[in-house]
């Protein structure tokens, strides 16, 4: 008889087999019809559901926020310097991308997971600064190196009103500017600062939004979905400083 091939590839985001693209099954008809925005199809892409519109407007929010801080920061000079060596457009894109980790716009995934840790196991936010202080570990989403208490970083603060205003809880992030109040005890630029602010809020979407359980709002945090956030914002910044250098004609970079 016929003997079934084993699958050697499985996917369950999207389906392109029918007459319609689907996203999460839905067609690409009624994104458009339904008028969902990027935020929706990452919704329906990333996590294979509709989202309430706060939250979807969180997500494009999260992207407008995070495309671009600037040429002095590292993924920008990295791609800028990258495309004066006369590089292509993905290579440029991917030198600036390689930057991003725990110093640099990665530390979502790593302000997530201590942030919930420090709260669930009920750590005063003294006790929590403490503990990573003794277990010799930086607090992943404190500190800047030019934002400060005196010079507040906007962003964070739009994220922070955004939250309190739509979020039906914001326990983490409550949590987490708690934790700041300490940490600027002993240093001014040690404020929560943009990515631990979108990681903690993002912590209260996935826990408080009722869209996920508890199981599945923990492994999407286990799976690395915050740091993506970042990388994907900051795409559209990177891209944009390769297209300025190559409109400037500017030529290859030595340091003088
Ligand atoms: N100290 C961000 O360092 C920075 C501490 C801390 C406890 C901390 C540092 C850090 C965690 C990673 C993080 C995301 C490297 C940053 C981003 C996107 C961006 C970027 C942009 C954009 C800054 C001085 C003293 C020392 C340290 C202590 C520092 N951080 N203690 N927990 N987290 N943070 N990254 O200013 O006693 O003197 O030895 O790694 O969240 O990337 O715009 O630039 O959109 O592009 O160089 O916004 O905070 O400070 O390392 O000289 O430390 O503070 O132990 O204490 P700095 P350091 P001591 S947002």
């Amino acid at each position: 008889g016929l003997i079934r091939k084993p699958a050697a590839f499985i996917s369950t985001i999207s389906d392109e087999r029918g007459q319609e693209l689907m996203y999460a099954g839905m067609r690409i008809s009624d994104v458009f019809k339904e008028d969902i925005g990027i935020g929706g199809v990452i919704s329906l892409l990333w996590f294979k559901r509709r989202l309430p519109p706060y939250a979807t407007k969180f997500i494009e929010m999260i992207l407008q926020l995070t495309a671009d801080h600037g040429p002095a920061v590292s993924g920008a000079m990295n791609a800028i310097i990258t495309a004066r060596a006369g590089k292509d457009l993905i290579s440029c894109l991917v030198a600036g991308l390689l930057t991003i980790g725990d110093r640099f716009g990665g530390a979502l995934d790593g302000a997530a997971k201590e942030f919930t840790r420090g709260l669930s196991s009920g750590q005063t936010p003294r006790e929590f600064v403490d503990s990573m202080r003794k277990a010799n570990k930086l607090i992943p989403g404190i500190g800047h190196k030019i934002k400060s208490k005196t010079n507040p970083d906007l962003r964070v603060t739009l994220v922070v009103d955004y939250v309190k205003k739509h979020f039906p809880q914001h326990k983490t992030l409550d949590y987490a500017l708690a934790v700041e109040d300490v940490t600027t005890q002993k240093s001014n630029t040690l404020i929560l600062n943009v990515d631990g602010a979108i990681a903690v809020s993002f912590c209260d979407l996935l826990y408080g939004s009722g869209a996920f359980t508890e199981e599945e709002a923990a492994e999407y945090l286990e799976l690395g979905v915050l740091n993506g956030l970042f990388v994907l914002g900051r795409s559209i910044g990177l891209s944009a400083h390769v297209i300025d250098q190559r409109r400037l004609r500017l030529g290859l970079y030595r340091r003088e």
